[in-house]
């Protein structure tokens, strides 16, 4: 039976054996066995955050609120920060180049299309954002380079405006949604903070802790825990569908509200591993019909043109319906996303910007875009 609480760390080994040659089996949800549910236990291990993540240790958000303002207030100074490469590759040399080119002219627009190029915004959205901007320039007539700013501004906006989609819950409870994405993406970190976040709305949580191939707690979180009464489905179980299959059935037993249910990382070239997570998606419909009601890739915003790829991989293998850009805060170039929204406009439903809890933001174009020309 694999439904139970996630042992302890010392208890699991980290060297499990990897699953590239578990054989599918597509009979499971008949062979489970009914469900029991287990009383909640005082020790909670959470999975997968990095010891010296900064927010760590610091009290829920429910703690009385000194530090909830400044929290709030530098959400924009890390995204600032966070996309700072962009900036200083889309910022300083669009300034720069504009202020050094009074007027518009073809070189302007060759120095424009590298700059670009360069925040990873890749060939097909760097040609289209270029293309459109030409068609502003003749159609409104701008021969300012503030107004061709703006005019860029408001173009790569448009680009972006379909990826901004809030993802709503409450269409289903338990409203089921599973992680997916190449290893070291961030599933498990995004996992915690999404945890944090709808208990913060007031929403009971339930984990499944679907990636048993690798030793995943990492960090034992037990006062943060046993606060905010997270249980976290998982266990020895070999198989990651029977653990989410467990962990839906459960949480429908008790009318928990949100199901976040991880998975392993894996490759679009692991095509055993790529069959497998479809399956676990299978297995989940089985649990629920409706069900998952929604799949969030998570991406690694570092990976440049690369989650081209892995969108369409896992698209085409378990149909994504939301995207998770980690690490914004890092060296990462915030320009992936016009490719996204070029190539596969699938909604970014949040942005991770740190290690910590709290590091976890919806995606809004316009403080996006203001924050990649360092504006807000
Ligand atoms: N700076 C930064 N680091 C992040 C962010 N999200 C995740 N990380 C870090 O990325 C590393 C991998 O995160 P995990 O959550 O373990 O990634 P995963 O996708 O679950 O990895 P696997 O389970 O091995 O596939 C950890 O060190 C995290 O702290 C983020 O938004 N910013
Ligand atoms: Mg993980």
């Amino acid at each position: 039976m694999a439904f139970g609480f996630f042992k302890s760390r010392k208890e699991r080994t980290s060297s499990e054996a990897p699953p590239a040659e578990e054989p599918l089996d597509e009979t499971l949800p008949a062979e489970l066995e009914p469900f029991q549910p287990e009383p909640a236990e005082g020790e909670i291990i959470w999975p997968d955050f990095p010891d010296d993540a900064p927010s760590e240790p610091e009290p829920p958000a429910a703690e009385p609120a000194p530090a909830a303002a400044p929290a709030k207030s530098s959400w924009t100074q890390r995204l600032k920060s966070g996309l700072s490469k962009t900036r200083t590759v889309l910022t300083t040399p669009v300034g720069e180049l504009l202020g050094g080119h009074a007027k518009i002219d073809e070189a302007l627009y060759e120095e424009l299309e590298t700059v670009l190029l360069s925040a990873d915004v890749g060939v097909e959205a760097t040609e289209y954002l270029l293309g459109a901007l030409r068609g502003r320039v003749k159609r409104d007539k701008l021969t300012d380079s503030g107004q061709l700013r703006a005019a860029l501004k408001d173009i790569l906006s448009d680009l972006l405006a379909p990826l901004e989609q809030s993802l709503d819950t409450t269409t289903a409870k338990p409203f089921v949604i599973m992680l997916a994405g190449v290893n070291g993406a961030g599933k498990t970190t995004t996992i915690g903070k999404l945890a944090k976040r709808f208990q913060a709305e007031g929403k009971s949580v339930l984990l499944a802790a679907g990636d048993t191939f690798r030793a995943a707690a990492r960090e034992q979180l037990t006062v943060w825990g046993d606060r905010n009464q997270v249980e976290v489905v998982g266990g020895q179980g070999n198989d990651p569908a029977a653990v989410i299959f467990d962990a839906v059935q459960s949480a429908r037993a008790r009318g928990i509200d949100i199901v976040l249910a991880d998975t392993a990382g894996r490759l679009p070239t692991q095509l055993n591993l790529m069959e497998e997570i479809k399956k676990v998606r299978r297995v989940i419909q089985k649990a629920d019909p409706t069900a998952p009601h929604e799949v969030l890739l998570v991406l690694d915003s570092n990976t440049g043109q690369n989650v081209l790829t892995q969108v369409k991989a896992f698209n085409d293998a378990v149909q994504v319906s939301g995207l998770v850009l980690t690490k914004l805060d890092g060296t990462a170039k915030g320009g992936t996303v016009a490719a996204l929204a070029k190539r596969q406009p699938i909604p970014v439903r949040f942005i991770g910007i740190g290690e910590g809890l709290d590091d976890l933001q919806p995606f809004k174009v316009d403080e996006f875009v203001d924050a990649l020309f360092g504006e807000s």
